[in-house]
Parts: C-alpha cells; sequence; structure tokens
C-alpha cells in the first residue's frame, strides 16, 4: 500500500474546491419489465452532481450504555491509539490498532499502475473522514461506574493496558440514564443505581438537555447518539400509541409505553442529532422514522453486525452463489458477559433471535433455481449464558446444503474471539460514516434541488444484522454487496467508476 494515502482524481467531471468536492457521475443501471412473459431489460444512465463539504468537523459521540463492555472497550480503543500505548502480553508486546474497522483497516482499490499492479489505499483516503482519535465520547448508562471500573468489570483489555489506561479513564462518568425494568433482563437490576427520575417527558427533556450539554461544554460540531445498551424486548407497533410521530411523542407526554432506546432515538431525533441502534429490538417503530423524516435526522440499525452473523452473510452467499443449495443453518452461542446474561431471559433472548434469523433471506431469494417462492432453509439460534467464559464468545455453526446428484456438503465452525473487540471497531465506523454521509449532498439533471440521503441510512447496513433501509427499497445481507454499496457510493463521490473488478486490461493480447 502507498505510504501516502492522499490522492487525487484528475478529471474534467471533478472539483477540488475550497469547501466541497463536486463530482458528476454517470449512474449506470438497469430496470426490468415483464412483457407476456418475457423479461425486458432496459439500461438505464442518469447524471448525478455529488458535493462532499471538506470541512471535517469536532465530532462528539454519546455512547447509551457507555459503561458497558463494548462502550468501555470502544473508549478505551481511542484513548490507547491517542496514547499510542503499548503493553507486555505473554506473547509479546502489543500495540494499540484499529484492527477491525473497515474505514481505518480497511482499503479500497484505485486503480492499476504503470506495471499493471493494483494501488490500493485505506478507505478512510476516499474522502475526508475524522480521525478516531479526534472522536470526544459522552453517555449514559443505568451503572454509575466510572470508565476504569466499567473497563475493570468488562475483563476484555490485558492487565498491561488496562493499568496505563486507569487515569484516563477514572474521570469518565456516565450520566443517569432511563431504566424501565420490563423492558431488560430482572437480573439487570443491580446494577440499575444511576437513574432519571421524573416522568417520561421529563426524563426525554433530561435527555435532551445532556446531549446540548455535552455539545457546548465539549465545543463540539456535531453529536452522534447511539445505542449500546443492553438488548430490550421488542416493544408492540400499536396504532394511536407509536404508529405515527405525533402519536409517539403524545405517548412520551402522556407517560403511556415507550422504552427507553425510543426515547433516546425521539430525544436524539429532537436535537438534530444521528440516532443509531446497536442492539436488535424495534426502537426505530414507525412513529420514530416519521420524525426522523419530518426533521431530516439520519437513524440506523439494527444490531452490530460483528461475529457469526459477518460469517454467515459471506458462507450462505458463497453457498447459494456457487449454485448449491443450504437447507439448515445452525448457528450457537455461548458467552459469559453481561450481554450474554441479560439474553439469557426468554424476551430478550427473543429480540435476538429474530435479528439473527433474517439474514439470509436475500440470498435465498435470490436463487429462484434452488428454492421454490417461500422455501427456505431451516435456520435454529441457540444463545446460552456461561459465565466462566466472559466476553470470550465461542461460536459454532453447521451449514448443511445439498449438492448434485443426491450429495450433501456440511460444513462445521468454531470462531472464539472477544466479543466486545468485534463490536467496538464496527461502533467507530457507523459514527465515522454517518458523519461523513451528512456531509454529502446530491442533486440530478432531471431534479437539480440538492438533496441528501434518505434519512434511514441503509448505506449503513454492512455495520447492521438486520439493516434497516427506506421504504420499498431491498434488504441487502450478503456482506460483500454490502461493502461495494459503501465503497461505491464513497467512489461516486469522487468521480471514480464502480470497482468492477473486471481486470480487462489484463485479459487483452
Ligand atoms: P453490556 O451489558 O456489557 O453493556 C450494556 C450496558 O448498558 C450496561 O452497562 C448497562 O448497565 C447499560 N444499560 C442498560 N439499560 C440501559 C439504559 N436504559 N440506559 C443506559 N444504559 C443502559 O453489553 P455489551 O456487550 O456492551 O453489548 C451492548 C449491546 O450491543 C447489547 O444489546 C448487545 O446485544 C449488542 N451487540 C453486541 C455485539 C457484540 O459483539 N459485542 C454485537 C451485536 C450487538
Ligand atoms: C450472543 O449471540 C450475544 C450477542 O450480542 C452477539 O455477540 C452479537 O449479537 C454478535 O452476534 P454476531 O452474530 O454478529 O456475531
Amino acid at each position: 500500500m502507498e505510504a501516502a494515502a492522499q490522492f487525487f482524481v484528475e478529471s474534467p467531471d471533478v472539483v477540488y474546491g475550497p469547501e466541497a468536492i463536486e463530482a458528476q457521475y454517470e449512474y449506470r443501471t438497469t430496470r426490468v419489465s415483464r412483457e407476456g412473459g418475457v423479461l425486458k431489460v432496459h439500461p438505464t444512465s442518469t447524471r448525478f452532481t455529488f458535493r462532499t463539504a471538506r470541512q471535517v468537523p469536532r465530532l462528539g459521540v454519546m455512547l447509551v450504555g457507555w459503561g458497558g463492555n463494548n462502550g468501555s472497550t470502544l473508549t478505551a480503543a481511542v484513548l490507547a491509539n491517542r496514547l499510542r500505548l503499548s503493553w507486555p502480553t505473554r506473547s509479546g508486546r502489543k500495540e494499540a490498532n484499529y484492527y477491525g474497522s473497515l474505514t481505518q483497516a480497511g482499503t479500497v482499490s484505485l486503480g492499476l499502475d504503470a506495471e499493471g499492479q493494483e494501488v490500493f489505499v485505506p478507505f478512510s483516503a476516499l474522502l475526508p473522514m475524522v480521525a478516531p482519535n479526534d472522536l470526544v465520547f459522552d453517555g449514559w448508562d443505568i451503572s454509575s461506574l466510572n470508565l476504569a471500573e466499567a473497563m475493570r468489570r468488562a475483563k476484555v483489555l490485558d492487565w498491561g493496558l488496562q493499568e496505563q489506561l486507569w487515569p484516563h479513564m477514572e474521570a469518565l462518568r456516565p450520566r443517569p440514564s432511563v431504566y424501565i425494568p420490563e423492558f431488560i433482563a430482572a437480573n439487570q437490576s443491580a446494577r440499575a443505581d444511576n437513574l432519571i427520575p421524573g416522568s417520561r417527558a421529563q426524563q426525554l427533556e433530561q435527555i435532551r438537555r445532556d446531549i446540548r450539554d455535552f455539545r457546548s461544554s465539549a465545543g463540539l460540531d456535531k453529536v452522534i447518539v447511539l445505542w449500546t445498551a443492553n438488548t430490550e424486548r421488542f416493544c408492540e407497533v400499536i396504532p394511536g400509541l407509536n404508529d405515527t410521530a405525533e402519536n409517539l411523542l403524545r405517548t412520551i407526554e402522556l407517560g403511556l409505553e415507550v422504552s427507553p432506546s425510543t426515547l433516546f432515538a425521539v430525544a436524539s431525533i429532537l436535537e438534530g442529532c444521528a440516532f443509531l441502534n446497536g442492539s436488535p429490538q424495534n426502537t426505530l417503530v414507525p412513529g420514530a422514522l416519521e420524525l426522523a423524516w419530518q426533521r431530516r435526522v439520519f437513524v440506523g440499525g439494527d444490531d452490530f453486525k460483528s461475529g457469526q452473523t459477518k460469517v454467515k452473510s459471506v458462507l450462505v452467499d458463497f453457498l447459494i452463489g456457487s449454485g448449491l443449495k443450504t437447507m439448515s443453518i445452525v448457528s450457537y452461542n455461548h458467552l459469559g458477559n453481561n450481554d450474554g446474561e441479560n439474553l439469557s431471559a426468554p424476551l430478550q433472548f427473543r429480540s435476538k433471535e429474530v435479528s439473527k434469523s433474517n439474514v439470509v433471506d436475500d440470498m435465498v431469494q435470490s436463487n429462484p433455481v434452488l428454492y421454490t417462492p417461500g422455501e427456505e432453509p431451516d435456520h435454529c439460534v441457540v444463545i446460552k449464558y456461561v459465565p466462566y467464559v466472559g466476553d470470550s464468545k465461542r461460536a459454532l455453526d453447521e451449514y448443511t446444503s445439498e449438492l448434485m446428484l443426491g450429495g450433501t456438503n456440511t460444513l462445521v465452525l468454531h470462531n472464539t474471539c472477544e466479543d466486545s473487540l468485534l463490536a467496538a471497531p464496527i461502533m467507530l465506523d457507523l459514527a465515522l460514516l454517518t458523519e461523513l454521509c451528512q456531509r454529502v449532498s446530491f442533486c440530478t439533471d432531471m431534479d437539480p434541488e440538492p438533496q441528501t440521503f434518505h434519512p434511514v441510512l441503509s448505506l449503513l447496513s454492512f455495520l447492521f444484522k438486520a439493516p434497516l433501509v427506506p421504504p420499498g427499497s431491498p434488504v441487502v445481507n450478503a456482506l460483500f454487496r454490502q461493502r461495494s454499496c459503501i465503497e461505491n457510493i464513497l467512489r461516486a463521490c469522487v468521480g471514480l467508476p464502480p470497482q468492477n473488478h473486471m481486470l480487462l486490461e489484463h485479459k487483452m493480447e
């Protein structure tokens, strides 16, 4: 990879102005129609102008569940990188890095050089992005432990790293939060000692004050709010209660049923701050989505896509994409962290089960040669709480597929890793990409009025198990389709064509 990651696109279609990068881009795609049993495919072309503001803001990230394993690990990771920490372990000295982050540790190919070799740069070099070391953190937790104590409770990081981070994390204290016992497991009640009192409306106001206070006291240009607190049970979507923005706001005013996560989503949207949901529950009920639409605020979700699901969305794509008929997927987990304890309660497990179960639907539906309409593989998800293994999650998967002429192909995988070290870089990418999207606007020849991405930010699908998409938009779970979506949209913003992997230059005489 090039040592100097900075690059410029030399093209009459791309203008690097003092304030923005403007790129003319020809979006070529196809429309399909059905005429008398025949599929007619019509290539289409739309001229876009993308504009990306170059000024990178001072960005604050507020984590709901800051004192949890993910929240404390992400904060520690950014501090460790900022302070360039290294620490001894039994297998040698380790240095802080951002492995696992698409933007920081992933790369993209810019093309071929004079020798015909591909030139790669970090993903983060594609467009001006906030540097993770510059992020400022704050947040809420129903547990009052400071971030140093929370890091110790999480038991994720090596002791030598914890000792160095301790003085930097001790002063960080989660703000009190909203605790509604029936939404999370009863086994969580002992940590709930840091609570916002009052009615739902007063709690909403307090969250909004917290956001404003953080923004002004830390001198921030922007704040993004990310839910990384416990998985809640699903809430019922009820007409009149949470189906429209107006009804949801009235529900909060009257103190009727609303989940803590939805309360945070509403507060963030009302403050003009993007809200991202890292847990599986249906926080973004229709009323919250409508509010985001009305206020033109980005929302994204649901449930970080970290280990087992990432593998699943690669493996099943490979199997079905290769023409093998996957008929059974059995996914088993055991883990011993607080997330695992919360998920040992049936209603919270159910939220996770739903989010982990729908992740191959698009791949199955993409292949009518293998699957008849409505046919799908058996898909079983099991999660067990085993305290001894702590944050070191075990994931076992079995995939059974049909081969030609009655053959059977069974694949078995066993993965052991620190759950929070997979999740933290995803949280980082979510914040950085969401912020970047806030600086992108575009227009087309047909519609010259500048617009931004739809408030339901489906570009983030790579990072979520159950991606939220705008109404009518297809849900994509296949991992490399999701990655290509981000890469190609970012490339379009600097006037580069989509990555096509054809390498025709190398296929000619
Ligand atoms: P954790 O249990 O260690 O942390 C959650 C924190 O949220 C706790 O400190 C708890 O006190 C706090 N909390 C609970 N309710 C709250 C509320 N209403 N307001 C503020 N704080 C509240 O869990 P962990 O491991 O950090 O995971 C966080 C979430 O991320 C879970 O929902 C988990 O399912 C989800 N997730 C985690 C992944 C991973 O790989 N670690 C991947 C996908 C999702
Ligand atoms: C057990 O499944 C606990 C969960 O919170 C997972 O660790 C998390 O959802 C990650 O799941 P996956 O499938 O993305 O590895």
